[in-house]
């Protein structure tokens, strides 16, 4: 398949890129280094330096023979999406090119306004292209499980089966999320069925909950080729963060009570899913929904793992449950359905004690590049 991966330098862009080549396909690469523009602009950098897109992809062709042509520019500005679309005319997009931090999306107003204009903007974008250039492709959207908030009932696969007053109808389940950038994914998918009805794109929407990991099959022997690792509060994932504290000797920030609940993934289960989805395809005017994680946890169990892989590695690791500076319930019943891709044949890799030593071992190598001032830095919702 000619594949275009929008949001490429990214920290599940760049595994995307060299596994979907690595699977045989012709892939196009496209970022205008965003994530790394807002590092600078709150003063975070990640674990280690991560080199840019270019070099990278040097890298990957010099060790795989795999040659990704890539693009910089903003997906936001239509001049250049026409262009990268009007050229490549691709049969798949896969479209993580979306600013993903909650925290950084409720920084302020100036933050939260580059959210909603880069977000929906790019969706909006993608959906022209589409239409214009390519009318069969289909679009492989990143949600978020986010998008669901944490209601009091089962959360359906994106769709719930309604009776009222006798009557039947299915509708995309009610969305309630808990941070401006959660609510941009909502304001997506809504965008995308939309377009779905009205010109029939077909497109899998990728309700996926938090991501921890940065190995892959493709990058496990060479460092050179490894995405972004973030702990700081506005960038980083729960679980990469809490290793990261572990090796640094900081307690481990449980916000609250720490019963906040979430689907959560290996990286590797972020790339197979994507590439099952795209085997797959959704058919002509299908939105079809998935819920990509593979297991459940709580906060607290999270911390529990991470303090008892510390103790068998010899580190003495605190929990500590600091103030929560988001709006989220910390105690909640939490019962999502993810069913879909396994039927599609996902085979998950379970959080398990190798995989979290692994991530420790990897994390201690860089322990002096560690900023302790980035860990908590109480970005509040209030
Ligand atoms: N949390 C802590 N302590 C920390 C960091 C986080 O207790 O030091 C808690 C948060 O309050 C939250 C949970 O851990 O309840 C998950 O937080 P997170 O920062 O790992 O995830 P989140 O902000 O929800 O966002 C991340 C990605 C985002 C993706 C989302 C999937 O940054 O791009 O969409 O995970 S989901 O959470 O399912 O919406």
């Amino acid at each position: 398949m000619r594949i275009l991966i929008l949001g490429a330098d990214g920290y599940l862009g760049w595994p995307t890129v060299m596994h979907l080549t690595a699977k045989g396909h012709d892939v196009v690469a496209v970022d205008n280094y965003l994530r790394r523009k807002l590092f600078d602009e709150v003063g975070v950098e990640p674990l280690f330096k991560v080199a840019r897109i270019d070099e990278r992809c040097a890298i990957w062709e010099s060790v795989s023979g795999f040659r990704v042509p890539f693009f910089i520019g903003d997906l936001a500005e239509w001049e250049f999406v026409q262009k990268i679309f009007g050229e490549f005319k691709p049969d798949a997009i896969v479209h993580y090119a979306e600013q993903p931090s909650a925290p950084y999306s409720m920084l302020n107003r100036q933050a939260a306004t580059l959210t909603l204009r880069n977000n929906l903007l790019v969706t909006a974008n993608v959906i022209f292209a589409v239409r214009e250039f390519c009318p069969d492709a289909h679009i492989v959207k990143l949600g978020t499980m986010g998008e669901y908030g944490t209601p009091d009932i089962d959360i359906e696969e994106g769709w719930l089966d309604v009776e009222h007053k006798g009557r039947r109808h299915k509708f995309l389940y009610p969305r309630q999320a808990g941070s401006l950038y959660h609510t941009t994914k909502i304001m997506d998918t809504d965008l995308l069925w939309f377009y779905v009805r009205t010109w029939e794109l077909k497109v899998t929407d990728l309700m996926q909950g938090p991501v921890y990991g940065i190995f892959t099959d493709e990058n496990e022997n060479d460092d050179r080729l490894l995405p972004f690792l973030n702990y700081d509060e506005i960038f980083g994932t729960v679980l990469n963060r809490f290793v990261v504290q572990a090796v640094a000797g900081f307690p481990l920030t449980v916000f609250g009570k720490g019963g906040q609940t979430r689907g959560y993934l290996n990286i590797k289960d972020t790339l197979n899913c994507v590439e099952l989805s795209l085997g797959s395809p959704a058919g002509k005017g299908e939105l079809r929904i998935f819920n990509q994680f593979t297991e459940t946890f709580s906060v607290n169990d999270l911390a529990a793992k991470v303090k008892e892989t510390g103790k068998n590695l010899g580190l003495d690791v605190a929990i500590d449950h600091v103030e929560n500076p988001r709006l989220e319930a910390e105690d909640h019943y939490y019962n999502p359905r993810h069913t879909g891709l396994i039927e599609l044949g996902l085979k998950p890799h379970y959080l398990d004690e190798p995989t979290l030593i692994q991530m420790m071992e990897f994390a201690c190598k860089h322990k002096d590049n560690i900023k302790r001032d980035a860990i908590y830095q109480k970005v509040t919702w209030a």
